[in-house]
């Protein structure tokens, strides 16, 4: 690589987004001058978002951290002095070892999050081979879809039954809880696509958000209650006698059990559920029994509920009632994720044994640090990840990373909420200044992000970060010194036909391929991954997990709790902001402007109700905590429903706490999942708008 001359260099988006950018970042005199989108990505096709179009002036930013520090004032204070590279990871070594010979390696606890989500630099390999030496406790990440993948692998035994570009196949799409405008434009071409072929588009969310308000019909249906309404649909389908009888009979288990489950919910029933009308349910259950290709593109949003794996379980049966399996362009997806078949084990473990310690859920940070014993937490070390903002519980959370006899590291980019409670802080580099390899979870290309930039400061990988701390504890297994190309190849040397032809030499040489499967992807033409063989309405697995053995309905906890209904009758829904990816962003002023502060929309008439107007400072409350936000009266919601927006950091806002102060650390039906979605609210008025 030449440092003088103007030259471009591949690179991804590594943030958590479906659609995982290809770019090109454009280098002059050893600067990155401009990033662009990669024009000749299928997918990509030139484009990045409004927030990665600034992602350059990001990584310059005044206040990104440049230089390891150690704590020098209270926990959460965020008073630091610098130390240098040698010193923190002399301490973080000791510190763990003592751990470790007190309480054993399980009292350590590596927290990642989805701030990055390559191989190697984030939560798809980084420093697995270093926990797993140590016998630290292993990570459960339920803070995003794991609930949904658990119930489309027990309808489908994949979590997608579609590649997203044939979308512009269907003549009907269904955007079920998924506001693509703002959390996955590329896909969006795709719609437009099948749109100008003369496909409907409907969107089924209770809000009526960029996307919804783009569709020919939105359907504002009550939060967690989707699973009733498939149901409510298939019985429309199934009253026809609509239902594709060959498909059912040959390539499905159980149909006769999940018929009956599908009679016991009549439109009448299910629009009591829902709150949909009746005739809206049978209008869209007609269309559905006579609309060939239907494709529905779900998403996470739904299943961040106490019934959201049961939601994409039974949402995932529609495919195959109506026979749009059979068809290209008919189907559903909720991610691609899975069709990535990369060796894990060779990643993950390199010439290790499989580990065998606990596995903490992540979505139970507050409780795990205050709660848990044989043996408590002792020692965390976070990276990629700003529980403080973006888990629940958000007190409870404070409370656990208070404690003063927890030894905690953060490595970040930035001076989050997180980092304030850290004893140690590791800067670490950003995607211009690391090498990485990604999968993606709304294409199916592989992509291989190579450094453009020197790091700035004494930023290092996560991947140089890992071998460092592994020399500084003395371990000797050859695997956690593994170079980063050394890395990536262990994960593509993987016997599955879909990787065949893809090398880290091609991927480099190009910056993207697609994973080596038939063009069009025809999913199940050997039969469905499950246990079976078969699409499963019956499964036996489910059974042995303690489910229902047939998709049905799971209630949502909070939000058809009738008692809880009395004293918080509000459903908080706090989906993607348009301008933050999570919590990435929201410290950025250009972002910050174009985001405005924490808003919260009522309808009008619960505002009214609360003597509430438009632009009031409300605080927004339940027992487990409050937040302030500035009020927005609007019908894009029903009585009964408010919505915001996930990512502000609760130091940088009114009581220096977000909307996650409000919801619960509870686990969803399924996987472990967090129930984001499921929580009720009161909201009071604060101070009245300022009269300009
Ligand atoms: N109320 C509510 N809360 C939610 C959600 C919701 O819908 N509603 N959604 C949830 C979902 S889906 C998710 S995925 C989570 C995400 O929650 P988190 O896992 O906390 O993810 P982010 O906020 O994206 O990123 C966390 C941090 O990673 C850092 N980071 C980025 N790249 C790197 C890197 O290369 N190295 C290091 N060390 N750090 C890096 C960023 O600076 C950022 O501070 O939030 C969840 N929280
Ligand atoms: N701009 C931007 N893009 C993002 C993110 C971001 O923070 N900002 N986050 C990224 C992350 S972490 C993820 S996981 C992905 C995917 O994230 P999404 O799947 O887009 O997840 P959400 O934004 O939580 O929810 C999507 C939609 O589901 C709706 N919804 C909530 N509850 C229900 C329900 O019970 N039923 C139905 N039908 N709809 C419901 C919400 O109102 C929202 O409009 O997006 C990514 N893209
Ligand atoms: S956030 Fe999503 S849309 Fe934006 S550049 Fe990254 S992958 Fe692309
Ligand atoms: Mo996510």
């Amino acid at each position: 690589m030449t440092t003088d001359a103007r030259h471009t260099v591949h690179g991804a988006c590594p943030l958590d987004c479906p659609d995982t950018c290809s770019w090109q970042v454009t280098v002059e005199n050893g600067q990155a001058v401009a990033l662009h989108g990669t024009r000749d990505h299928p997918f990509t096709r030139g484009n990045l978002c409004v927030k990665l179009n600034r992602y350059l002036e990001h990584t310059r930013a005044p206040d990104r951290l440049l230089y390891p520090l150690r704590r020098v004032g209270k926990k959460g204070a965020g008073a630091f002095q610098r130390i240098g590279w040698d010193e923190a990871l002399g301490e973080i070594a000791s510190r763990f070892k003592d751990v470790a010979a007190t309480h054993g390696g399980e009292a350590i606890w590596p927290f990642f999050g989805t701030g990055h989500m390559g191989h190697l630099q984030g939560m798809l390999g980084s420093g697995f081979r270093l926990w797993n030496a140590l016998g630290a406790s292993q990570h459960r990440m339920t803070i995003c879809g794991i609930a949904g993948i658990a119930g489309a692998n027990l309808t489908l035994g994949q979590t997608t039954g579609m590649d997203p570009e044939d979308l512009r196949f269907a003549k009907l799409i269904i955007l079920w809880g998924f506001n693509p405008l703002t959390s996955s434009n590329h896909v969006w071409r795709f719609i437009s696509e099948a749109r100008k072929g003369g496909a409907r588009l409907v969107v089924i969310d209770p809000i009526r958000t960029r996307s919804a308000a783009q569709a020919d019909e939105h359907i504002a249906i009550l939060p967690g209650t989707d699973a009733a309404l498939a149901l409510g649909l298939l019985n429309v389908v199934v009253g026809m006698g609509a239902e594709d009888a060959d498909f059912l009979a040959r390539h499905t288990s159980g149909w006769d059990e999940y018929r009956r489950r599908i009679l016991d919910y009549p439109p009448e029933r299910v629009a009591a559920i829902t709150r949909v009308p009746v005739a809206t349910i049978v209008a869209l259950g007609r269309r559905l029994a006579t609309t060939r290709p239907t494709a529905i593109r779900a998403s996470q949003g739904m299943q961040r509920h106490a019934g959201g794996g049961m939601a994409l379980r039974t949402i995932s049966t529609i495919p195959a009632v109506t026979g749009d399996t059979r068809h290209l362009g008919g189907g559903v997806i909720y991610t691609t994720g899975q069709l990535f078949t990369g060796s894990v084990a060779g990643l993950h473990q390199g010439d290790l044994p499989p580990p065998t310690t606990r596995i903490l859920t992540m979505t139970r940070l507050g409780e795990n640090l205050l709660a848990l014993d044989d043996p408590p937490v002792k020692a965390l070390l976070i990276y990629g990840a700003n529980p403080a903002a973006s888990s629940p519980q958000q007190e409870t959370v404070r409370r656990g990373l208070a404690r003063e006899d927890l030894f905690t590291v953060v490595i970040e980019n930035f001076p989050t909420d997180t980092v304030d409670y850290a004893d140690i802080v590791l800067p670490s580099t950003m995607q211009t200044e690391h090498a990485d390899l990604h999968n993606a979870y709304g294409h199916l290309y592989l992509l291989w992000n190579q450094p453009a930039v020197a790091p700035p400061g004494e930023c290092l990988p996560h991947t140089e970060i890992f071998r460092r701390l592994a020399r500084a504890l003395g371990l000797n297994e050859p695997c956690l010194y593994d170079s980063d190309d050394d890395l990536a190849r262990s994960f593509l040397a993987s016997p599955h036909p879909a990787l065949a032809g893809i090398t880290l030499e091609a991927l480099k040489e190009r910056g993207w391929m697609r994973l080596n499967l038939p063009t069009p992807y025809v999913p199940f033409a050997d039969g469905f991954p499950t246990p079976s063989g078969k699409l499963e309405f019956h499964s036996e697995k489910a059974a042995a997990l303690g489910l229902d053995p047939v998709p049905g309905y799971t209630p949502p906890a909070e939000v058809t709790d009738a008692g809880l209904a009395l004293r918080y009758p509000l459903a908080l829904v706090a989906p993607a902001s348009h301008y933050f990816l999570n919590t990435i962003f929201a410290n950025m002023p250009e972002m910050q402007s174009r985001a405005g502060p924490p808003r919260i929309t009522l309808n009008p008439e619960d505002a009214r109700a609360r003597g509430i107007t438009q632009g009031d400072v409300i605080r927004i409350f339940n027992d487990r905590g409050a937040f302030e936000a500035t009020a927005e009266i609007g019908d894009i919601v029903q009585p009964g429903v408010v919505a915001g927006t996930k990512g502000y950091w609760p130091k940088l806002v009114g009581e220096r706490s977000n909307l996650n102060a409000t919801v619960a650390e509870r686990d969803s039906d399924m996987g472990g999942g967090a129930v984001f979605h499921d929580n009720r609210v009161e909201v009071e008025r604060l101070r009245r708008a300022a009269v300009t």
